[in-house]
């Protein structure tokens, strides 16, 4: 047995204690809060450093003082017995009075700044409505008339006034570089407002929820992307548009004849009048843009494990995005629009009503389920066959036929979409530009 040498255990202790401190000065902190990348994280960090200040001098100057008597008025060999005392006036007084005026330094700030959160967000921001799902996100944006899943896109040097909402339980909302967290409570719209900084560039960021919400809760990620403002008009305009080969995008422009052709366009009639048939010139289709996905850091891209299931990739490659079409757009072949509203397509749930993701630009997010899984035909073909493996609890229903499904405790027979089928749903899923 090893010697324990107890009087080195001092200095060994505090080795270990300073190695263990110097550690956390070492790496890259993709999540740490402590950045000052918002107005609202600029308050948060500010009451810290201010509260680990007065702390600290506490801290010292009662273990100073604890220390000092402990050495100072130890029990000594043949020593008289200590002075008895009995209250101390000036004393009592005075460590009743520092604290007080340690606790008013800390309270002014704080209070100044929880007022300051909670205060109307200016005007001009960004409205986004931000409502929690068991385990992903929606978030709309009501002013362009966007409703889009898991990624956020944030105009830098615009102030981004978010609601938040629950569909069921309680969840959080956090992007730790830029501010939160805010809590989604049932029956109840919280608000938080923050500005991502002039000085920021187009950058990918990591966002989670923090409450905890049943068993996909860790599963329940998303990315907010900070872009610039011109950049976030071209994904605005876009994003409004229907979905790729729904009967109401609007065509393509012909680039081989001069100019656009004149389609017939029928306008509603006033009231009592009638309505009366236009020529315009359809609008060319904004560009798609996207954040671009080389601007991703390594920490926030997903790196989810993949279930073991087999899928052929040749399949995959011959996936025939009109077939799957055919399939994802037709409640008769599949229930996918019972839950998901694709924008162009036959509707038949409103916004609140949907149970999952909005598609209309599935193809434009990096990410999904929630944060989960890079967006490319492999895993989102997994995710079809049988999404629940992927993501326990989800009830994202398991498609692929001899799959079993862990919801309803059986193998799926009827009704399941075969290899071929889903290869098709794959391709169309990721033709949603
Ligand atoms: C019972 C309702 C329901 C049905 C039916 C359904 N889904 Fe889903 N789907 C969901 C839910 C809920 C999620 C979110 C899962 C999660 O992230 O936890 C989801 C997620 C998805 C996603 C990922 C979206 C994103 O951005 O994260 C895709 C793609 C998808 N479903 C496609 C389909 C297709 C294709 C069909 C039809 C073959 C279909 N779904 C049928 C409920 C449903
Ligand atoms: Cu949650």
């Amino acid at each position: 047995m090893p010697k324990l040498h107890l009087r080195r255990f001092p200095t060994v202790a505090v080795l270990a204690l300073v190695l263990l401190a110097l550690s956390a000065c070492g790496g890259d902190y993709p999540n740490s809060t402590f950045s000052h990348h918002t107005e609202l994280n600029d308050g948060a960090v500010f009451l810290w450093d201010r509260m680990m200040l007065l702390g600290t001098i506490v801290f010292v100057v009662v273990e100073v003082v604890l220390v000092y008597t402990i050495f100072k008025f130890r029990r000594r060999e043949g020593g008289p017995a200590p002075r008895q005392i009995q209250g101390n006036a000036a004393l009592e007084i005075t460590w009743t009075v520092i604290p007080a005026l340690i606790l008013v330094f800390l309270a002014v700030p704080t209070v100044r700044t929880i007022f300051e959160s909670q205060r109307k967000a200016p005007d001009g921001a960004v409205q986004i409505e931000v409502i929690g799902h068991q385990w992903w996100w929606e978030f709309r944006y009501p002013q362009y008339g966007i409703v889009t899943a898991n990624e956020l896109y944030l105009p830098i040097g615009r102030t981004a006034n978010f609601s938040l909402r629950t569909r069921d339980v309680l969840h959080s909302f956090w992007i730790p570089q830029m501010g939160g967290k805010r809590d989604l409570i049932a029956n109840k719209t919280n608000y938080l407002w923050f500005t991502p900084k002039a000085d920021l560039t187009s950058s990918a960021w990591n966002g989670a929820c923090v409450e905890y919400c049943g068993s996909s809760h860790a599963n329940m990620r998303f990315r907010a992307f900070t872009v610039t403002p011109a950049e976030f008009d071209k994904w605005v305009a876009h994003q409004k548009t229907a979905a790729a080969g729904s009967p109401a995008a609007m065509p393509a422009p012909d680039t081989s004849t001069k100019g656009a052709a004149k389609v017939p366009v029928k306008m509603a009639g006033m009231p009592g009048m009638p309505g009366m048939t236009a020529t315009a010139t359809p609008a060319p289709a904004p560009e798609a843009w996207v954040f671009p996905l080389e601007k991703m850091k390594a920490f926030t891209l997903p790196s989810t494990p993949l279930p073991a299931t087999r899928f052929d990739d040749a399949l995959l490659a011959a996936g025939d995005p009109k077939a799957g079409r055919e399939i994802v757009t037709n409640v008769a072949k599949a229930p996918c629009l019972t839950c998901h509203n694709i924008k162009g397509e036959t509707q038949y749930l409103n916004d609140d009503q949907a149970k999952g993701p909005n598609l209309t630009h599935f193809g434009t997010r990096h990410t999904f389920a929630a944060g989960l899984f890079r967006t490319d035909a492999r895993t989102l073909a997994l995710w079809i066959k049988n999404a629940p493996l992927m993501k326990p609890g989800s009830i994202m229903p398991t498609f692929g036929t001899g799959e079993y499904n862990a919801l309803m405790k059986q193998k799926v027979t009827a009704g399941g979409l075969d290899d071929k089928q889903i290869a098709d749903v794959v391709a169309y899923l990721l033709s949603l530009k």
